[in-house]
């Protein structure tokens, strides 16, 4: 007996679901036959949802009573995309794209029913269903080329036809993900419901089949194919960001738009696979997969409590006066987390209150914040105190004084007095040693640090610093305050730079290095940049400023040879001196010198932060790299690069 055959018999009645395979199950409710994909956390396509989907599309084709077929996604969303997982293994058959054209070649519509995140692979599954609704919150995006590879199932060649060239072209070579009013407004879904998608999704089928709805299948349509002009492709090339230059996954994603405007849908598709197959097996696509599973990796540390920040909205105390406060709360607002701020000084509080508030309305007014009422929310979620027993109801408590030993320690001491064993005290610094500023603690446990890279509130990374007392509590708390800022957390051991300045140290002295040895601070900063490095390393000294750098090159113990050589380099103003880093041509085999003296400087120490325990893990130390210090996320980190550098050398 067929499998059609079997479920068809079946579910004639009201009926359980059946399942096709461990991640995919079916149910026929009335005329309707529901596909449900259910791989948490993301579903994204394993073997076993592809191999599920196509049986259930096959049986529901055949299925009598079915008059349409709805897709849809268990648990928190539509699939996510392909299961990265699998890249690098031989493709194991039913391919995506086979599926895909199965369900588009169905004779009955296909409903993709969209909540939570359709993006790469979903979306493609979604792009070859007839039809599109999705739940006001979904996002929906081809964010392939982040990951090294381009759409691999039709996204190419479907979502030009559906959104126009030059959408498609934003939306895929530069990884933006569209809400879910922007994808109705642009013709990517037919509706957008705000609640209860089930039910929709079977009033949407019911009229589908009702009004006997001609069957949309997007490999037809041709309207929106022509690009505003001939040179769009090129132009948008030549003015993708700086990240995106030199990233093959972005020229291959631009070329095979171009072929869906140019050539016939089956040849674009065959397009699309080649250059898929190319992009995996570049070392960009293994590096930027590296950094993508690094990443999330790096939330989870030997002792990481989950679930350490209770209740939806937790109450985090800000105390002391330095620059970071104002920054600090208004992204801590903004990530859904009260915020309490404190001050002695009634003036002080006021101003620094209406400081925060501010920020917040310069934010709304550029879009960050969505609505009036949200930003009315955000700031409801702002109090105030000048009376330091407030905070003791605080599940942590962020001290923001400038970063020196005595004022640190002060307010830390001060603060253990007042909270509860389970608050986090958490002392802002790059440079002390957290160590020292708990031991004034009455709960050196309590005590962990944290290291925000310049300018705060951009980049990306923030270091969770633990002394030998720091409890796995008060570091889970510091991490999940992180991802709240939407930034990404390395648990580092308390030492002289922590993970990013004590590596930085080591590359910044192997770069003044190689200036005594007469190259010029032009030329390094050059070879660098054109690495890929978002600075120069003495662009970076400029842009950091010169007595930060000094700071970073010294360390701990203070003034030192070469913090004082940087800056006597500086105020002599040679030529060969600093700075005068634009325009500059060297030599390929100097600047492929250059880079390898410096990286491998820098990923020589990296190695011996990890023998000494300071991190968990060399991965660690290459995303403090990309997200903190301007290192190409496709080259990896220094680490990865000195081992890809290394193999390719050796073989
Ligand atoms: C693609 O689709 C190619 C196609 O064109 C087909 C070609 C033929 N695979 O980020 P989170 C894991 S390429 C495997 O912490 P969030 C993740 O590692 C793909 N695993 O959650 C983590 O595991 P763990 C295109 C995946 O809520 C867990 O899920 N799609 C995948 O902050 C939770 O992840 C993308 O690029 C995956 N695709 O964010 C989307 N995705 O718990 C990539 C996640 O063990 N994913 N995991 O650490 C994302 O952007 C975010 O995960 C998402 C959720 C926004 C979905």
């Amino acid at each position: 007996m067929s499998e059609g055959t079997a479920l068809g018999t079946q579910l004639a009645a009201p009926a359980p679901e059946t399942s096709f395979s461990s991640t995919v199950a079916a149910r026929i409710d009335a005329n309707i036959g529901f596909i449900y994909i259910d791989n948490p956390p993301v579903n994204a396509l394993s073997h076993s949802v592809r191999s599920g989907l196509s049986a259930a599309v096959r049986t529901f084709s055949d299925a009598p009573g079915v008059q349409a077929i709805i897709v849809i996604g268990k648990g928190q969303t539509f699939p996510a995309g392909a299961d990265i997982r699998e890249f690098g293994r031989p493709i194991e058959e039913p391919a995506l794209n086979a599926v895909n054209l199965s369900i588009e070649a169905c004779r009955k519509p296909v409903i993709a029913a969209i909540h939570g995140t359709a993006l790469g692979g979903g979306l493609e599954i979604a792009l070859a269903c007839h039809f599109r609704i999705a739940l006001a919150s979904a996002r929906l995006g081809l964010p392939e080329v982040k990951l090294g590879v381009i759409p691999g199932a039709g996204g190419t060649q479907r979502l030009p036809r559906l959104i126009g060239i030059e959408q498609a072209l934003r939306a895929i070579a530069t990884s933006r993900i569209l809400d879910a009013a922007e994808a109705l407004q642009l013709g990517l879904v037919d509706a957008i419901v705000a609640d209860d998608l089930h039910a929709h999704a079977i009033r949407f089928a019911q009229q589908v089949i009702a009004e006997g709805r001609p069957l949309r299948l997007v490999r037809d349509l041709q309207d929106k194919l022509a690009p505003a002009s001939a040179g769009v492709f090129d132009e948008f090339e030549s003015n993708l960001p700086a990240r995106l230059r030199n990233r093959l996954a972005a020229t291959r994603a631009i070329r095979s738009v171009r072929n869906a405007a140019a050539l016939p849908f089956d040849e674009g598709l065959r397009k699309e696979r080649e250059y898929v197959e190319e992009c995996k097996a570049s070392p960009q696509s293994a590096a930027l997969q590296y950094v993508f599973f690094a990443e999330r990796a790096a939330f989870k540390f030997d002792g990481y409590i989950a679930g350490a920040l209770a209740g939806p909205e937790p109450l985090v105390g800000i105390a002391g006066a330095g620059a970071l406060r104002t920054p600090l709360a208004a992204a801590l607002l903004i990530g859904g987390c009260r915020v309490l701020l404190f001050d002695q000084n009634a003036r002080a509080l006021s101003d620094a209150s209406s400081a925060i508030v501010e920020r917040l309305e310069r934010l709304s007014s550029k879009g960050r914040i969505a609505s009036r009422q949200e930003l009315q929310s955000l700031t409801a979620a702002l109090e105030v105190t000048s009376e330091a027993a407030s905070l003791r109801h605080c599940t942590a408590v962020i001290e923001v004084e400038p970063d020196m030993l005595s004022s640190k320690s002060a307010i830390v001491g001060a603060l253990s007095a007042l909270v509860g064993e389970k608050t986090a005290l958490i002392t802002t610094t790059a440079l002390l040693s957290v160590d020292e500023i708990a031991a004034a603690s009455r709960r050196p446990a309590n005590v962990v640090g944290m290291h925000f890279f310049i300018p705060a509130s951009t980049m990306r990374q923030v270091e969770i610093v633990r002394t030998d007392r720091s409890s796995n509590l008060a570091a889970s708390i510091a991490v999940e305050l992180s991802r709240r800022l939407e930034k990404i957390p390395v648990v580092s051991r308390d030492c002289d730079g922590f993970v990013g300045d004590r590596t930085l140290r080591a590359y910044l002295k192997e770069a003044i290095a190689i200036l005594e040895e007469g190259v010029p601070a032009a030329h390094i900063d050059a070879a660098l940049r054109d690495f890929g490095m978002a600075h120069g390393p003495f662009e970076l000294c400029d842009f950091i400023g010169l007595d930060l750098a000094q700071r970073i090159l010294d360390g701990r113990s203070g003034p030192g040879e070469t913090g004082t050589k940087l800056i006597d380099l500086q105020r002599a103003g040679t030529p060969d001196g600093m700075p005068a880093h634009a325009g500059t041509s060297i030599p390929k085999i100097l600047a492929a010198a250059i880079v390898e003296r410096c990286l491998l400087a820098a990923a020589a120490e990296a190695k011996r932060l990890v023998a000494e325990g300071i991190v968990s893990r060399p991965s660690d130390v290459d995303i403090v790299w990309v997200n903190g210090l301007g290192f190409p996320e496709h080259c990896g980190g220094p680490l990865f690069w000195a081992t890809q550098t290394t193999a390719s050398v050796q073989r």
